[in-house]
């Protein structure tokens, strides 16, 4: 089904219109509706992650492979949530590095608590979850 779009008015103070014309062009945006939209969206997949729910998210690790212990960790974890882990790729960033990116899915307070125990190993550099709704 098309979902079609509305046109609707909104009163703002002068002074915030500015600042959001200004990101507008910081940002490249073709239009005001473009950036409202987008602002818009990001309430929602925000709204959706602290309300709990389903959603989708990308967890990137930075870790050191020649700590064994760690890789079995990371690879252990993954495994026991199987259901929220859709994919994963790994490269070798050098000598030392790795970093993993795990796509995962379920309910919004799972991936959360999965992402810090995932980041919180001891050996991981650097973790963030980017969150992503499953809209
Ligand atoms: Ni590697």
């Amino acid at each position: 089904m098309e979902d079609r779009s509305v046109r609707f008015c909104v009163s703002l103070p002068e002074s915030l219109l500015q600042e959001l014309d200004h990101r507008v062009i910081k940002r490249g945006y073709a239009s005001r509706s473009e950036l409202v939209r987008d602002l818009i969206r990001e309430l929602l997949v925000r709204e959706r992650w602290e309300e709990g729910g389903d959603v989708v998210g990308v967890l990137s690790i930075v870790y050191d492979h020649h700590d064994k212990e760690l890789t079995f960790r990371l690879l252990d974890l993954q495994h026991q949530h199987h259901v929220n882990v859709l994919c994963s790729t790994h490269v070798h960033l050098d000598h030392h590095n790795c970093l993993e990116v795990i796509i995962l899915r379920g309910d919004a307070r799972e991936l959360s608590s999965l992402a810090v125990k995932l980041g919180g190993l001891r050996g991981v550099k650097l973790y963030e979850l980017t969150k992503v709704s499953s809209l």
